[in-house]
């Protein structure tokens, strides 16, 4: 079976303690159990991680392009939370690795501030998320399924 790995960003293990209007009153380890639901209903190893740090999410890309190269990688789907909008080191770890990925967040951020209105991490991404709350998780896990199968 291959793993999808799902990568959260900053401040994202704060889900569901401040912000409900925006974010939903989950919390991350809620979103883990649905993820951990919609990857047994696709037949994929969930791997699901957080971190408030740059270098440890290019560190995890990295991990997922050896892992692609070794056939065991359904595809990353990626919540970079703040870094979405400012990292360059982000949009070249993607591209350096030519991993699967799925750009994913929780609110609309179109409907926001103008600065959320741009991703570094869409130009190297194979498809994006946005606006469907927490359920986009299981959302995006259906959709890395549908590429696996190549629809
Ligand atoms: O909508 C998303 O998923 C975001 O990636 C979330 C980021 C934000 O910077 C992006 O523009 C859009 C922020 C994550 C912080 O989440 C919190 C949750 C509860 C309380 C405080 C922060």
């Amino acid at each position: 079976m291959k793993t999808a790995l799902i990568l959260n960003g900053p401040n994202l293990n704060l889900l569901g303690t401040r912000e409900p209007a925006v974010y939903g009153s989950h919390t991350l380890a809620d979103v883990e159990n649905l993820c951990a639901q919609a990857c047994a209903t696709h037949g994929f190893v969930l791997d699901f991680r957080q971190s408030n740090h740059e270098g440890e999410l290019v560190d995890w890309l990295h991990e997922a392009g050896r892992l692609q190269v070794a056939g065991n990688l359904a595809g990353v789907i990626l919540n970079a939370g703040a870094y979405t909008h400012t990292s360059v080191a982000l949009h070249d770890a993607i591209k350096g690795t030519g991993i699967t990925l799925i750009e994913l967040h929780i609110s609309n951020v179109f409907a926001r501030e103008a600065f959320r209105h741009h991703s570094y991490i869409s130009p190297a991404a194979k498809a994006v998320m946005c606006g469907f709350g927490v359920s986009g998780y299981a959302l995006a896990i259906a959709g890395l399924a549908g590429m696996q199968a190549g629809d």
